[in-house]
């Protein structure tokens, strides 16, 4: 099941929240800021002693504060015109958490619009492969068999509710 939410991904019921990272895990504004507000300063330990991570990859902590059972961290790219890996650096982000939270027996996952906010990518390129992602992901498994794209904002929800119309229609 695709759901599109219009809020806070740190007030959902989920097993799994992911955070748009940066690559030092160093915390930061936008859906980062929310996170490490919400769940606490020692998630921002947790964060250092990791020491970073890669962009198109991920690492997972514990939620502390935030009542869910993990937030895996990614870093989407920073958007630079879309022939620098762009597209294949998001997909890994979005491919990468639906691998380990299905290794890890997670039931549901919470996506923010990752790379969408400071990072400048442009959102209905980022919403197309976020939904591809997710689809793709849901023909092969059933776990986490509940997906969530958590948007901040109506018109955000907007974009991924007509891609995965378009999906549906094919
Ligand atoms: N819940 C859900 N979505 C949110 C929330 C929230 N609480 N807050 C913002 N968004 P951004 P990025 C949306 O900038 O582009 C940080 O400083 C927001 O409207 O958070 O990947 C990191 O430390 C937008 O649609 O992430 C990095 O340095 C989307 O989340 C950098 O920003 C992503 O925007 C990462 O930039």
């Amino acid at each position: 099941m695709i759901e599109v939410h219009v809020g806070d991904i740190t007030r959902l019921q989920v097993d799994v929240i992911v955070n748009a990272a940066n690559r030092r895990l160093a915390g930061g504004g936008g859906v980062d800021g929310a996170i490490h507000r919400a769940a606490g300063p020692a998630l921002a330990e947790a964060c250092r002693e990791i020491g970073g991570c890669p962009v198109g990859d991920i690492r997972p902590t514990p939620a502390f504060q935030i009542p869910v059972k993990r937030i895996y961290h990614t870093v989407g790219p920073v958007w630079r015109g879309g022939a620098l890996g762009e597209p294949e650096l998001l997909a890994s982000c979005y491919r990468q958490c639906l691998a380990l939270a299905r290794r890890e027996h997670m039931r549901s996952i919470a996506f923010p619009a990752i790379s969408c906010g400071v990072y400048d990518y442009p959102a209905e390129q980022a919403v197309e492969i976020a939904v591809e992602e997710v689809q793709s992901h849901l023909e092969r498994d059933c776990e986490p068999g509940h997906i969530v794209f958590c948007c901040f904002d109506e018109a955000m929800a907007e974009l991924y509710r007509l891609q995965l119309d378009a999906v549906v229609r094919r």
